[in-house]
């Protein structure tokens, strides 16, 4: 618990310092008390590394009953928030599953929480279209840990987001 409350500050600081440098608004990612412990702020949202692996939908289904989803992203930003936050729960950047997929229709993909996929990061040679169980999204892909498709049956970590509201409605 110690380890991990340092981590989040050194990544707030990191990206507190990373802000400032690329002159891109920092308030992007911090804690503040609109995310509880175990989340960290990004945008109006609070994201969470859930170090269990478990199949895509399995995974979806656990960021449901935390009042989420699997984690969608749109910019390089949100990327790299994304894959700081693994490296802050695993210790080092674990493949992970993110909240996209083509699992309807091959090649078109979807986010899981309806939001339009508007960012993707692919690693070399991916995605690899038609090859049919590979339709569901991990990040940090060996070697340069970008994204690739993979078997929606494998099992990863993976990291929910929930909307900053959320927390507003409990009492
Ligand atoms: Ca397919
Ligand atoms: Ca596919």
């Amino acid at each position: 618990m110690v380890k991990m409350t340092f981590s989040l500050h050194f990544l707030l600081l990191l990206f507190g310092i990373s802000g400032m440098l690329t002159k891109t608004r920092a308030s992007v990612l911090y804690r503040d008390k609109e995310c509880p412990p175990d989340w960290t702020r990004l945008d109006c949202r609070c994201i969470r590394f859930i170090n269990e692996p478990l199949r895509f939908s399995l995974a979806e289904t656990f960021c449901n009953l935390l009042g989420g989803n699997l984690v969608s992203i749109h910019n390089a930003l949100e990327n790299e928030v994304v894959r700081q936050v693994i490296n802050a729960g695993a210790g080092s950047f674990v493949r992970t599953w993110i909240g996209i997929h083509d699992r309807i229709v091959e090649g078109e993909y979807l986010s899981v929480d309806g939001t339009i996929v508007d960012f993707f990061d692919w690693s070399n040679n991916r995605p690899r279209p038609n090859i049919d169980p590979l339709d569901c999204v991990e990040i940090n892909f060996p070697g340069n840990n970008q994204w690739s498709d993979r078997n929606c049956n494998g099992r990863l970590p993976f990291v929910c987001a929930r909307d900053v509201s959320y927390y507003k409605h409990g009492s």
